[in-house]
């Protein structure tokens, strides 16, 4: 029997796709049941989304009682415009690594299992500023307390080095992932299913470049990874600062966001603290980002940038572009 879900469900559905924290996950779930037509065609949904809700309601004990204990740092409410994850076998740089992305100057050792609570570090990057966070150390079983993390994050880095077996490294930490329904993607797969496993995007760096002998080496490891992953491979060396600039900018389009600024009529844009945006989102998205009312009363908008012509006037539904200007007209 079809569903025949009603507009109002997959707006809540969208909710539920977007939602950050566990609360706004069960409070749109919850509206996915309350908006749904009950009939034998939706029992199954039903039940999925029941079922998920007391999951995360599991998952909100947990947290709570993590709470509690000092050094519990297991779950890292989102800040900036993402949230990423550095994971990688102990001894890898995930700490040099967020020292380099960050400015920061955690401890990192050259001995196994030195980071042994989650820590956080923010990004800057033209304008934004990205969350990122360091995993503690784990060798062949991912600690479920980082598999939480992972699924949490808007997008991995997969730390691998050339010290011991790249390849090698990969393939456990994905089969961990996998084992726990995590499957990761590169950059352009939409394949989503709302109650499957969860698809995380994911990025490859090769730490720790600067021991290669030679450039062979790299390119050796570049074509084997290619030909099994579609994932990308940034080359980097946390300590020398090499591939890093790089990896910001492969963070940032991975993240799939856009920068908009805002302007008021007759008056120059604010070129800093931009909107951020989902990729994909339009002039009405921007709106609502800064307030309901301005949602609710916006006539039309002009657009600096992407537009054919500068300041051209454009309905709600125009799509917005990285680094367009927008004055609205409400
Ligand atoms: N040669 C070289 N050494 C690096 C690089 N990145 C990190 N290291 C060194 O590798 C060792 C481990 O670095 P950490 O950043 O502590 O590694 P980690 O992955 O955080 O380790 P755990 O916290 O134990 O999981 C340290 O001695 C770092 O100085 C790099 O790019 N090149
Ligand atoms: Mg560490």
């Amino acid at each position: 029997m079809p569903a025949n879900l009603p507009p109002q469900y997959f707006d809540a559905e969208k909710e539920y796709r977007n939602a950050r924290t566990i609360e706004e996950k069960i409070h749109a779930l919850k509206k996915m049941l309350a908006v749904m037509p009950k009939h034998k065609g939706t029992d199954k949904l039903q039940a999925e989304i029941r079922a998920k809700i007391s999951k995360l309601h599991e998952e909100q004990e947990h947290h709570q009682k993590g709470k509690k204990s000092a050094s519990s740092q297991w779950f890292i409410k989102k800040e900036g415009a993402g949230q990423v994850v550095l994971l990688g076998p102990t001894n890898s740089g995930k700490t040099t690594l967020l020292n380099a992305l960050c400015n920061t100057h955690l401890e990192t050792a050259d001995y196994q299992f030195t980071t042994q609570i989650s820590q956080v570090g923010m990004m800057d990057y033209e304008d934004i500023k990205v969350q990122i966070v360091d995993t503690p150390a784990f060798r062949e079983e991912i600690d479920y307390r980082i598999l939480e993390l992972a699924r949490n994050a808007d997008l991995l880095v997969l730390l691998l080095t050339p010290e011991y077996n790249a390849l090698q490294e990969f393939n456990i930490i994905n089969e961990e992932l996998s084992k726990h329904n995590i499957i990761v993607t590169g950059s352009g797969n939409r394949e989503y299913e709302l109650f499957g496993p969860v698809r995380k995007r994911a990025i490859l760096t090769l730490n720790k470049v600067d021991m290669l002998h030679n450039t062979n080496e790299l390119s050796e490891i570049r074509d084997y990874f290619k030909n099994i992953v579609s994932l990308t491979l940034i080359p980097t060396s946390a300590l020398y600062g090499t591939g890093i600039s790089e990896l910001k900018r492969n963070l940032f389009q991975e993240l799939e966001i856009i920068r908009v600024y805002t302007k008021e009529p007759g008056k120059p844009p604010v070129m800093h603290d931009p909107l951020i945006l989902k990729k994909g989102n339009t002039v009405v998205d921007a709106a609502r980002e800064i307030h309901k009312d301005f949602e609710r009363n916006l006539k039309y908008a002009k657009v600096w940038g992407s537009a054919k012509f500068e300041g051209q006037r454009v309905e709600h539904d125009y799509k917005l572009q990285d680094k367009d200007i927008v004055e609205f007209h409400i």
